[in-house]
């Protein structure tokens, strides 16, 4: 049952190795911020006078162990407030806008590459994060943030279908279960795609056997036909409660993040109590492997303490307790190490991907030369 770990580091050595790097604008350095972190921890310790008495975190739904937030504050005396969207795009509209208020912030993988550009977000000052030497190298020095000049690693995880196995006692293998009209209009009303610009279009993308990254028009256009036949199906787009809805029996079926299906199925704290036939599939024709990663705003006041914060979540033990709680997978190998079997055992299930899964996966790319997937989404979304 442990055959996953070393299956699945390999495999992301593999995936890194032949994983299209695209070359990508370095980032503009923006000019420090107002507590900007000086030597004076140099050590890794923390200077407590330096700490703000508040942090503002804006992170996805159901992304975090709300008592990590509690012994944060217990430790270091700061209070951390939470807020939460449910895509990238969303996120950066807010800080774009300017005066979000927000201190750190988790854009996925193609999503640093647009803050950096941007000069939205601040290079790291890695004196301040000696725990990140407890993370995987293998997911340090990624494409999108080559040297993590500007974010570190939080979770990551796989976009695939998440089913009732009482509606589907012989499982699920293609995203035909999602977009094919004679398969989908036996549960019509009762199946959700993703709210996302990226993952909706990216899954029809897949079923045409297409790369998700296609821009294409021809291709594009196809993708956008399928989304818009599908719609008539929908209960709706779902990225903030789809969990929920397959727990409560509401959807049989939905396109999910891997560790929505975990919660499904095991249920998320206080929040909602899980239901067991929950599972996970990646279809046959292949989906989306993402990361999202922590960040510091240009215009965060507390730099300082965010760094703090950023460490003490990399903590393998912290960082161990919040996979366990939410389910994704952590970037943390010292995390991992620490992790139950019981988690193991469902990754092993398909909740998370193995070396036969992972060459199917593909990462979602930032091209800043075209605006197709908004557009496309926009189109879609209108119908
Ligand atoms: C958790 C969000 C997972 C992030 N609700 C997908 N990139």
């Amino acid at each position: 049952m442990k055959r996953w770990i070393p299956l699945l580091a390999m495999a992301l050595v593999m995936l890194s190795a032949c994983g299209s790097a695209p070359a990508s604008a370095p980032a503009s350095a923006p000019a420090a911020s107002t507590d900007s972190p000086s030597g004076a921890a140099a050590s890794g310790d923390v200077d407590t006078s330096k700490l703000a008495k508040e942090l503002f975190f804006y992170n996805w739904s159901d992304y975090i162990d709300p008592s990590i937030l509690d012994d944060f504050e217990k430790e270091y005396g700061v209070k951390v407030t939470l807020d939460t969207y449910d895509q990238n795009e969303d996120m950066i509209a807010k800080v774009r806008a300017g005066n979000s208020g927000y201190d750190l912030v988790v854009p996925s993988d193609y999503a640093v590459t647009t803050m950096a550009a941007e000069g939205l977000i601040i290079p790291l000052d890695k004196s301040l994060l000696p725990n990140i030497s407890h993370m995987n190298p293998d997911l340090l020095n990624k494409y999108f943030d080559e040297g993590n000049v500007n974010s570190v690693p939080y979770m990551y995880g796989i976009s695939g279908i998440a089913y009732n196995k009482q509606d589907f006692p012989d499982g699920v293998d293609s995203w035909a279960a999602l977009f094919d009209p004679a398969q989908i209009e036996k549960y019509k009303g009762k199946f959700s795609m993703l709210d996302d610009e990226r993952e909706s279009p990216g899954a029809a993308l897949k079923y045409l056997g297409k790369s998700l990254n296609d821009t294409d028009p021809a291709d594009l256009k196809a993708a956008e036909d399928l989304l818009i036949a599908q719609k008539p199906f929908l209960a709706a787009y779902n990225s903030s409660d789809v969990n929920r809805k397959l727990a409560s029996g509401e959807y049989v079926i939905a396109h999910a993040w891997s560790g929505q299906a975990i919660q499904a199925h095991n249920g998320l704290g206080d929040e909602f109590s899980g239901n067991a036939d929950i599972m996970f599939t990646m279809p046959k024709e292949g989906g989306m492997i993402w990361m999202d990663n922590l960040a510091i705003l240009k215009d965060s006041p507390n730099a300082y303490t965010a760094h703090v914060f950023i460490n003490f979540l990399m903590r393998p033990d912290i960082a161990a307790r919040n996979t366990e709680y939410i389910g994704y997978l952590s970037p943390n190998k010292d995390a991992v190490d620490l992790l139950s079997q019981d988690i193991k055992d469902l990754y092993a299930q398909g909740f998370a991907p193995d070396a036969e899964m992972i060459k199917r996966l593909e990462w979602a790319v930032r091209n800043e030369k075209t605006t197709a997937f908004t557009d496309l989404w926009t189109v879609v979304k209108g119908e």
